[in-house]
């Protein structure tokens, strides 16, 4: 059999039997499916023999970038010794032990707290679930059991089980299940570009958006509000990053009511944003910290919570059998790679290197990107990064949807022999974190490249002027 009827098949087997997730199958069938088959370093391979920079580390996992001996002989060492077992009964394994006690070290004190546990799952999504039974679980202890509504945001993303999906603030989720499910509140997001008030300031902005959630507090009645959930910088929701005004002011809020604070760090944790947690770059205290993909670069599945003092006491002291768990909570395998994967971090100062060095340039190779006509305005945090298309620089208009400019965007960006993500008209990038700057500064060409490309091709069908 030749690599190409290889490659046909596996094709059409994946039309019969694969079902991918946010996925319109009827579609996939006329675009025809891509089969990454290999990856390297920062740039991953398909069974045609194309090439692509992967401006996006996977989906926003794969920090270390690929190929990582290391981490394969993590896996291999660890599955030989003892590929599984689980800590249900009295039991424990080596690399989750060690991970819990690597991880609450690498995390920056919480205020006055201190995060002291760890609880395993194997995803994002499993892990806020987990938050919900936690934040419930401890109300209950401490005798209030009315307060159990959590306050996620619109166009915020915590996952997709029942609970995930219904913290996450996408309407489009909403609409398939009747979700959310009860209980559960939102607010608007802090996106200045598209809630500012005319002639208000990004910092004043940042203050009026952490203000709608004492306005939903107040609305809801404090005493029934258990906790805020919210991602540092919205990733799925198109990178967007808030000003600095605005954690401070929900910090002051959720510690006037009394309310627990969720980091989901899902995406911004493990060097993403040039810290080894995110709370730390803006400065406020969550209660839980909810982690996944950077903790293994996306390896294997390993996702959890770390706990606060504040939390882990009253589930502790005063729970009994905490009646939530998961058969890979704790994983082996997925531990060692994790604590592999780590220390690769360590070895190489990729947390430093994004805070001082690659960040910064990003940041500056994307304020020379914002010259370019189609680009309305960026934003970068760390080794993440938003270009957004605009039909006029100067007024900021929007294309019309309809004509899916983000899309024909990507579409060159495949074409061209790159990765970047489309929300909307907002071209996303979360870039590994072994980049150098000359990594970085062809990453830019590459983006000058199909920018110029979606010009041509929306002034060749007289979109464009
Ligand atoms: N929280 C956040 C902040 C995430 O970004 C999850 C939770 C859920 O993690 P799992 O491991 O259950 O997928 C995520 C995941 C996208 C995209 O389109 C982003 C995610 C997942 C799928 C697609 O950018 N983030």
């Amino acid at each position: 059999m030749t690599e190409s009827s290889a490659a046909s098949e596996i094709a059409s087997w994946d039309a019969a039997h694969f079902m991918h997730p946010f996925t319109d199958h009827q579609a996939l069938a006329n675009a025809s499916v891509k089969v990454i088959t290999h990856a390297q370093g920062i740039y991953v391979r398909d069974d045609q023999g194309q090439e692509l920079l992967d401006a996006m580390s996977g989906l926003w996992c794969v920090n270390v970038g690929y190929g990582r001996q290391a981490l394969a002989d993590a896996a291999s060492q660890q599955m030989m010794r003892l590929p599984y077992y689980n800590a249900f009964f009295n039991t424990t394994n080596e690399p989750a032990v060690r991970l819990a006690k690597t991880l609450v070290e690498l995390a920056p004190p919480s205020g006055d707290q201190r995060f002291t546990h760890v609880f395993y799952s194997s995803s994002g999504s499993e892990s806020n679930d987990s938050n919900v039974r936690m934040v419930r679980r401890y109300w209950d202890l401490l005798g209030q059991p009315e307060r159990k509504v959590i306050i996620g945001r619109v166009n915020g993303y915590h996952g997709s089980t029942v609970a995930g999906a219904s913290l996450g603030g996408m309407d489009a989720m909403h609409a398939q299940g009747d979700l959310p499910i009860p209980d559960i509140a939102h607010i608007e997001q802090p996106h200045y570009l598209a809630n500012r008030l005319e002639g208000e300031s990004e910092d004043d902005f940042g203050r009026r958006a952490a203000g709608w959630l004492e306005e939903k507090i107040l609305a809801l009645g404090p005493r029934k509000v258990a906790a805020f959930i919210a991602e540092p910088v919205q990733g799925a929701g198109g990178v967007i990053v808030p000003p600095k005004t605005y954690w401070p002011e929900i910090q002051k809020i959720v510690d006037r009511y009394g309310i627990l604070l969720i980091s989901d760090e899902v995406i911004c944790a493990f060097g993403r944003l040039g810290h080894w947690f995110a709370y730390e770059r803006f400065g406020f205290r969550p209660d839980l910290v909810t982690f996944a993909k950077g903790v293994t670069s996306g390896y294997i599945p390993l996702g959890g919570v770390l706990v606060g003092e504040r939390v882990a006491r009253v589930l502790i002291e005063k729970g009994g059998e905490f009646n939530h768990g998961y058969t890979y909570s704790g994983h082996p395998v997925a531990c060692a790679v994790a604590l592999a994967n780590i220390q690769i971090m360590k070895d190489e100062g990729l947390v430093e290197r994004v805070r001082d060095d690659t960040g910064p340039y990003l940041a500056q190779i994307y304020e020379r990107l914002a010259d370019h006509p189609l680009v309305g305005a960026t934003q970068t945090c760390g080794m993440v990064a938003a270009l957004w298309l605009a039909a006029d620089k100067a007024s900021g208009q929007a294309f019309d949807p309809h004509l899916g400019v983000g899309m024909r965007c990507r579409a060159h960006c495949f074409a061209s022999g790159l990765i970047m993500r489309a929300v909307g008209d907002r071209m996303i990038i979360a870039p590994p974190l072994i980049m150098t700057r000359a990594d970085l500064d062809e990453l830019a060409n590459r983006i000058r490249t199909v920018l110029d490309l979606t010009m041509q091709e929306l002034r060749s069908e007289g979109i464009w002027p």
